[in-house]
């Protein structure tokens, strides 16, 4: 009912009145929830995003629906044709979304009924996911480390998490800097929910800088304050390569390139970003050259990937279970995406603290992956609970279970038919 209101005839809107154009790693998590009941749309959601695919492989967060104008910031905010790239009649943003579109383009063909059709799709996405991925390596990992840099928090898909607060706080804007916009969001939605103003000047601000630049990768990486090894973006690009590995072997083409990639990135994941005192995984700042010793949720999604050793999967267990996360405890409803323990939770606003099902949803596959049976049935009961007794709201108090955010919200319905079938390894 939800996805089936959202449903646009050409992809589905990730929230009726906050989110009306097509987001990319919504896009995805929808497709898992198509993927069980409408291979047809769940095919036609992920082409409508290929489609505005730019010529170097960047897949845009944002397509923008010409149909609706409401949203900051709109098509003209970006500027995309400043980049030689975006030729596809330059309706899209200029970031990216974290890459799960391989895994989701898999699930869609593991579920297909009309397998000819489901086949047919792998080879139609193979060179979209490919040239996706490449461009990533290519131009996100400049030291060819196995692991690619976001350059804005909107890019990390949990846009105002604690993890980024250092860096706004560095970002020391004179007024002049700021660009001139008007938000939409703290109208559709209570402005308490949301970001605050000084982080949408910085969102801004950055989004100014790329089109000025524009969009030049090169150019970028020497001006922009952002650039972050982010956890959850390479735990998903690694994952998305062992996917692509398996859709190259259906198709009949050779997957060792991305078999490769894919251990090179958990390599580096492992190396660089695990941190062994507090037995969890963390971002990883190239301004600074240092960690970022932030402790949220996504920290633990490697789990999702298959990245870390049993013996650090364990220890991330025993973290999840003993720090204010409390999982699988009486405290909690659900994992909450930020350490209510951790300076700067917030249950209601915005990335601070909330229960997002579909980070809850990926560490339930992780867990599951790794054999944690219990908690991940403990945490399928809550994401099912969550919805059932709230609502289908974009996030959720960990407390009390009160939503906020958008109403009606796409992946919550979709994640949640996915949660309710079968395990996935
Ligand atoms: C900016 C659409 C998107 C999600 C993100 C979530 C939120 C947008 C916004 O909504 O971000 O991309 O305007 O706040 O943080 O993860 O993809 O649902």
């Amino acid at each position: 009912m939800v996805l089936d209101s959202n449903w646009t005839g050409e992809y589905t809107r990730p929230g009726p009145r906050l989110y009306p154009h097509q987001w990319s790693w919504d896009s995805a998590f929808i497709a898992f929830g198509y993927a069980r009941y409408d291979q047809k749309r769940a095919i036609q959601e992920l082409r409508h995003l290929f489609d505005n695919q730019w010529t170097n492989g960047l897949l845009p967060q944002i397509v923008f629906d010409p149909h609706f104008g409401e949203y900051f910031p709109g098509i003209d905010f970006w500027h995309a044709e400043c980049s030689e790239s975006a030729v596809c009649v330059y309706k899209t943003s200029g970031v990216v979304q974290p890459p799960i579109h391989a895994t989701a383009t898999l699930h869609v063909y593991r579920h297909g009924v009309d397998r000819p059709g489901a086949r047919a799709f792998l080879e139609e996405a193979f060179p979209r996911l490919v040239a996706w991925h490449d461009y990533l390596y290519r131009e996100r990992d400049p030291e060819n480390e196995g692991l690619v840099y976001i350059r804005h928090p909107w890019e990390s898909g949990m846009d105002n998490s604690p993890l980024w607060d250092a860096i706004m706080l560095r970002m020391q804007l004179r007024s002049h800097e700021i660009p001139a916009y008007r938000r939409v969001d703290t109208h559709v939605v209570s402005p308490a929910d949301r970001p605050e103003s000084a982080a949408y000047d910085r969102f801004a601000y950055l989004v100014q800088l790329f089109s000025r630049l524009n969009y030049d990768e090169a150019r970028i990486r020497e001006d922009c304050p952002f650039l972050v090894q982010d956890v959850l973006f390479n735990s998903l690009l690694c994952q998305g390569e062992r996917d692509l590995a398996q859709i190259a072997q259906l198709i009949g083409e050779d997957p060792s390139p991305n078999e490769e990639r894919a251990g090179k990135t958990a390599g580096a994941v492992n190396r660089k970003l695990w941190d062994e005192e507090h037995g969890t995984y963390l971002d990883f700042d190239l301004a600074t050259g240092q960690p970022i010793r932030v402790y949220a949720a996504a920290g633990f999604l490697p789990l999702f990937a298959g990245i870390p050793e049993e013996q650090c999967a364990r220890r991330m267990v025993e973290r999840l279970k003993t720090t204010g996360f409390d999982l699988g405890g009486e405290g909690m409803i659900a994992v909450p995406s930020y350490d209510p323990l951790g300076f700067g939770f917030s249950p209601s606003r915005y990335w601070r603290g909330p229960v997002w099902i579909n980070i809850d949803w990926l560490l339930m596959r992780g867990l599951e992956r790794y054999g944690y049976e219990k908690h991940a049935r403990g945490l399928r009961e809550s994401i099912v609970n969550l919805v059932r007794d709230n609502g289908f709201y974009e996030y959720f108090n960990p407390r009390t279970g009160v939503g906020h955010g958008s109403d009606l919200f796409s992946w919550s319905a979709a994640l949640l038919l996915d949660a309710m079938s079968d395990s996935w390894w």
